[in-house]
């Protein structure tokens, strides 16, 4: 009888560890954890007080994951965006160079977005704005901010795991 108890015991520990573990995976964005976890994700980031520079250079998500990025203006006087490109340092240099002349209205972003994966509204000074998109295939991808000057500093690698 004490034997079969410590059985019972044993088999519904095992099972909450194993419960522990399903659950341990989805909680919030940011940690590596190998990619077996999809469900929807919230990532954070902010712009570094009045520097130009995003206050997170690495942010990671799962393939196909749906994501969404909130991500907070910690400026008091300057606009900025986040903007996914599709492709590498020639493909985002193109887009913020189109979005030079585009101005505040298109979002300092070209009308051709076939390079463009996901992209934040502009955001105001000390204003929070958030995009959702699904994460795309597996690989490293760029983030930058568009608003004229910004972009040689303001960025930041997107990591996308299978
Ligand atoms: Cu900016």
């Amino acid at each position: 009888m004490k034997i079969w108890l410590r059985m019972m015991a044993f088999t519904v520990l095992a099972a909450l560890a194993m419960a522990l573990v399903a659950c341990g995976g989805g909680s919030s964005g940011g940690s590596s954890g190998g990619g077996q976890s999809s469900g929807p994700v919230t990532l954070e980031i902010g712009s570094k007080g009045e520097e130009l520079a995003f206050d997170k250079t690495e942010l990671r998500v799962a393939a196909g994951q749906t994501v969404t990025l909130r991500f907070k203006n910690n400026s008091a006087v300057q606009q900025h965006n986040w903007i996914l490109v599709k492709g590498g340092d020639a493909e985002a240099a193109a887009i913020a160079n189109a979005g030079l002349s585009a101005g505040p209205a298109a979002n300092y972003l070209p009308a051709d977005k076939s390079n463009i994966l996901a992209e934040s509204p502009l955001a105001n000074g000390n204003e929070t704005v958030e995009v959702t998109f699904t994460a795309p295939a597996a690989g490293t991808y760029i983030y930058i901010c568009t608003v004229p000057g910004h972009y040689p500093l303001m960025q930041g690698k997107l990591i996308v795991t299978n």
